[in-house]
């Protein structure tokens, strides 16, 4: 099998704007929906909140000039638009617009290739005060702000992806309720994942009448489950219906102009989809240049007619973030997420590199689109050692594992353009808090120092061979004590 990365495949790492910049109330900042909902007690472990996160608001030079010594290619970043356009439409935020251009300028000139999210998770608070997801308004100011963005940044920025996990915001945000903006209603989650997609596709549209060379994407963590028992039809079934809502609801209105039939059948007494308006599905087609893969575990369902309504998406739910009791699989009845072999990440998730490459080739056949690898990453309970070293072995061998299932993937045949490590530095995650520390890079959250762990001495190797480094040799990269920054 091959180790080494094909020419022109980009390395590099990835961080989203409320996981990182704190520095929520400077700069002509507005608050957003992860501002409120933090704030909200009991909503997020150790009542923690983005408000210093990892201080990169401030911090931002040195945290450019650690990614050049880390030899990244390119650097994967999201717009916080509250900070841009405080209020989400009406005026937009110069001080806010020009700490990204000089975010940019300083990765061009480190020979870090950018690449832009628009929007990972941090809505405007005044847009969802006006209804959020849920009005098909937002959408419009979604384009409106986005067309802005590609006018400030586009003559730097090739990479443009729209949506970070619609999935998450959909159904987490609005079905489960354990991220933010905090509401539990399937139908609703239905609504907004359509609203999202919708934007998705108008937005695209718009920056191409703009700026027709940029290549615009859209980033999701889709799910590719595999059933219990796939001999026996209803398990097929369970897996058919997860399928449809993690995967092909979020690809397919943008590859063949339509939701699944199975999706529309099975969530018939959920909602009657008329959020869905004609031409919708037309403004969504052809919108994608790229599909951003976000991959952390894998899944195994089964039908089980026993199961209490949603109690196994609870347990179980990929991206791992600890849901409340409520749906975050719409129609999921008789579902039920089966337990899968360790090892298991910080997270609980499973660890499945297998996995990983089948998915690869599956978006691949059914898409037919160039894929990046826009995160993947895993979280470990972390220790300093006494010589200041953290040997965060887990992560080495999660990361260079999954490396292999990439290039795994590319022999096949997959068109894989790229891959983003999740994450350059630990960070705020989500309703997890900073309990969970998914970095190649250490932040210490009372000095807000970063340091670099083993993996990142790894990911560095990998990078500067364009090659996955074999484990026995990870020995030779580190240095003694770490850097730090
Ligand atoms: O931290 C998140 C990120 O914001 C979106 N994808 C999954 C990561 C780990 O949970």
């Amino acid at each position: 099998m091959t180790t080494t990365f094909p020419p022109g495949f980009l390395l590099g790492a990835a961080t989203a704007s409320y996981q990182i910049e704190g520095g929520v109330a400077e700069g002509g900042r507005g608050p957003s929906i992860w501002d409120t909902f933090s704030h909200t007690p009991g909503a997020i472990v150790g009542g923690d909140t983005g408000d210093v996160a990892c201080d990169h608001f401030h911090r931002w030079e040195r945290d450019v000039d650690m990614m050049a010594d880390l030899g990244l290619e390119a650097y994967r970043f999201s717009i916080a638009w509250p900070r841009v356009q405080p209020g989400g439409a009406g005026a937009f935020n110069g001080e806010g617009i020009a700490f990204y251009s000089r975010l940019v300028d300083r990765l061009v000139a480190k020979g870090i290739r950018p690449m832009a999210t628009l929007y990972h998770w941090d809505l405007p608070q005044e847009l969802q005060d006006a209804g959020g997801w849920l009005s098909r308004d937002t959408a419009d100011a979604f384009v409106t702000y986005a067309v802005r963005m590609v006018e400030e940044l586009g003559d730097r920025i090739g990479i443009w992806a729209t949506f970070n996990e619609p999935w998450v915001s959909a159904f987490v945000g609005y079905g489960s309720g354990a991220h933010a903006p905090g509401t539990a209603d399937e139908a609703e989650s239905l609504t907004a994942a359509h609203h999202l997609l919708l934007a998705h596709g108008r937005a695209a549209r718009a920056i191409k009448a703009v700026r027709p060379d940029l290549r615009v994407g859209i980033v999701n963590n889709a799910h590719t489950p595999r059933p219990w028992d796939p001999s026996h039809d209803r398990d097929l079934a369970a897996s058919a219906h997860i399928d449809a809502l993690g995967n092909r609801m979020f690809h397919e209105p943008f590859t063949r102009g339509a939701y699944p039939q199975v999706l529309l059948d099975n969530t018939a007494h959920v909602t009657d989809w008329s959020f869905v308006h004609p031409g919708d599905l037309e403004q969504m087609r052809g919108t994608v240049d790229w599909f951003g893969v976000n991959y952390y575990a894998s899944h195994l369902v089964r039908h089980n007619a026993a199961k209490p309504a949603h109690a196994s998406s609870v347990a179980t739910l990929a991206d791992g973030h600890p849901v409340a009791e409520g749906t975050c699989w719409p129609a999921d009845q008789e579902i039920e997420f089966m337990p899968l072999p360790g090892p298991h990440t910080a997270m609980g998730w499973n660890v499945d590199p297998g996995a990983f490459t089948a998915h690869l080739l599956r978006l691949q056949r059914d898409y037919g689109l160039p894929l990046y690898v826009t995160e993947n990453g895993s979280a470990w309970d972390d220790a300093v050692d006494p010589d200041g070293r953290i040997r965060d072995l887990d992560r080495v061998r999660y990361a260079h594992d999954h490396l292999l299932a990439v290039l795994d993937a590319v022999a096949q045949g997959a068109d894989v353009r790229g891959y983003m490590a999740w994450s350059l530095m630990d960070n705020f995650e989500w309703a997890q808090g900073y309990a969970k520390r998914f970095g190649i890079v250490r932040v210490d959250y009372d000095t807000l120092v970063r340091t670099w762990k083993d993996s990142a001495y790894f990911y560095r190797e990998c990078v500067a061979r364009r090659a996955v480094v074999p484990l026995g040799e990870l020995e030779a990269c580190v240095e003694t004590p770490p850097r730090s920054y």
